[in-house]
């Protein structure tokens, strides 16, 4: 059977963190679904369009296989979209015992909801201190974030920047 995973976040924008576990999900499932969705306790800097762009132009510079869909949620819950095209794995990338603290209810609940399995992947070492909030937070600062996220994101934030 083929076995879909789903990559949700925010991705606002796509950082390096993000992609190494979009990639390293690749290898393991048939198929993986990176789902933007808006988190309601964050404030977004970029709207949800703009971030799949990036992440598939990141991708695409990646060379990244071709079993990786990039699409989009906004009604109800992660779980339904899990359910509408067949995923039965949600993979989140897991930084510190913050994340695991904020992760583990919502794994526990959707496994309850929907049957719905959560993997947690450990961050690639280069990878663990970088966050889109960070990142979004250095950008306006006028900072250079090209080491933290992808080339194509680095592009777009530098043409952004004010001259
Ligand atoms: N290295 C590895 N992993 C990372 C890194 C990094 N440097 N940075 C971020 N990640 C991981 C995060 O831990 C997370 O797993 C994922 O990447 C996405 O991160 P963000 O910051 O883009 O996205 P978030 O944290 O705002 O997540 C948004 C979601 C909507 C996916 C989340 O809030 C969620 O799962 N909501 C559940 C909605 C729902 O259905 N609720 C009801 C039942 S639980």
């Amino acid at each position: 059977m083929t076995k879909i995973a789903v990559v949700p976040g925010s991705f606002d924008p796509v950082t390096m963190g993000h992609l190494d576990v979009i990639l390293r999900a690749a290898g393991i499932f048939d198929e993986v679904h990176v789902l933007v969705v808006h988190n309601p306790n964050k404030h977004a800097m970029l709207p949800i369009s703009e971030r799949m762009t990036l992440i598939q132009k990141s991708l695409d510079e990646a060379g990244a296989p071709q079993n990786i869909t990039v699409a989009s949620w906004s009604v109800g819950l992660l779980v339904d979209y899990c359910t509408e095209v067949g995923a039965s794995v949600l993979v989140k990338g897991i930084r510190s015992q913050i994340d695991v603290s904020y992760e583990t209810p919502m794994a526990i609940m959707n496994r309850s909801l929907a049957d719905v399995e959560t993997v947690f992947m450990l961050p690639d070492p280069a990878h663990a201190h970088v966050s889109s909030t960070l990142v979004r937070q250095v950008s306006e600062m006028g900072g250079d974030v090209s080491p933290y996220v992808p080339a194509a994101v680095a592009r777009f934030l530098g043409a952004r920047r004010p001259a």
